[in-house]
């Protein structure tokens, strides 16, 4: 397929194994179906693999690429819709999708790239992961020139969101069980990208690094224009009032979900991807109880952090 008919609203195959996970051998299958692989002690899912994930470790990295990194569901297809914004004058590439200007090296699902796609890719180039610290893109972010952007969200609301993307997807392996199964799974490490307390800490302890940008999904929902701000100081954008205007604009829910650029249609299986975007909708999933026992859980893991998330 060209960027041009994905663009136009072609929609791309959905996940398949023999396909999207290049080696089978190393496949898992969980409890209800849950198919991942571990890479580097970490779970993963089935279109991460070994080979593309090398070659995300070993890219050669220009100073001025910019890394959105995230736990899955955390925001990372809007700040990255932002970023592209800010690299390129608040428009976007041409004849291109959101998900197509986004290098997922790793992934071998939907864009896969290869080392000479990249190579060739115009400046400023944007990469998107879900790796915790260690198994950052392009390798020690300590000894790259480029700009890491690390977007967190509040774990109640990552966890009811990933729950209504990926049960029952194919590259979960159809997985089957219930909420509180899903939950357990989560509070374990066992989700695909592990465990999210390891995931965002590890990149919060570096985020005082000149190169690593961190901020929260909602800081960007409640002060989106101060977060605009200082995202384009770090990326060293000069920011108008015009310009962010426009960014605000084409960036929020309601666009994002209803334009051919960023609503995903190319993705065939995310079809409902742009689910709630709000702060706090967990309350419909989580028991009372449940709230309990997790507000005691991220109190016991984020204690002497420094790191806090707003729930509602
Ligand atoms: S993914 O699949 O891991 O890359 O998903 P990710 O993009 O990180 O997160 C998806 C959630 O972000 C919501 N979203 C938004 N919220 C507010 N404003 C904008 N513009 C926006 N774009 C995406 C999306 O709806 C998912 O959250 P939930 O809670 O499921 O709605």
């Amino acid at each position: 397929m060209t960027t041009e008919s994905a663009a136009q609203g072609a929609i791309q195959q959905d996940y398949r194994d023999e396909l999207h996970a290049e080696i089978l051998e190393d496949l898992r299958v969980g409890e209800f179906g849950y198919k991942y692989r571990i890479l580097d002690g970490v779970v993963m899912p089935p279109y991460i693999t070994p080979s593309r994930y090398a070659l995300s470790r070993s890219l050669d990295i220009r100073s001025d690429d910019v890394v959105c990194t995230s736990y899955p569901k955390s925001g990372t297809n809007w700040i990255s819709n932002v970023i592209l914004r800010l690299q390129h004058g608040g428009g976007v590439p041409e004849g291109k999708t959101l998900r197509d200007s986004m290098h997922w090296v790793a992934s071998s699902y939907l864009y896969p790239r290869t080392k000479e796609d990249l190579d060739k890719a115009p400046s400023p180039r944007l990469f998107s992961s879900h790796m915790p610290y260690h198994m950052a893109l392009g390798g020690d972010p300590r000894e790259r020139p480029c700009r890491y952007v690390y977007v967190a969200r509040n774990p109640k609301d990552v966890v009811v969101s990933y729950f209504h993307f990926e049960a029952g997807q194919s590259w979960s392996g159809h997985y089957s069980g219930s909420w509180s199964h899903w939950l357990q799974m989560f509070v374990d490490g066992k989700l695909q990208r592990g465990d999210w307390f390891h995931h965002v800490l590890s990149w919060w302890r570096r985020a005082e690094a000149d190169n690593v940008h961190f901020v929260k999904y909602e800081d960007l929902t409640n002060d989106f224009h101060d977060e605009l701000k200082r995202l384009a100081r770090f990326l060293d954008v000069d920011l108008t009032d015009e310009l962010a205007a426009s960014i605000a604009e084409q960036t929020q829910f309601r666009t994002m979900k209803g334009d051919t650029f960023s609503d995903l249609h190319d993705a065939g299986e995310l079809g409902h991807f742009y689910r709630k975007g709000v702060v706090g909708s967990w309350k419909e999933r989580f028991t009372v109880h449940q709230s309990e026992w997790f507000d005691e859980i991220y109190r016991t893991r984020m204690s002497g952090t420094g790191l806090d998330f707003v729930f509602e």
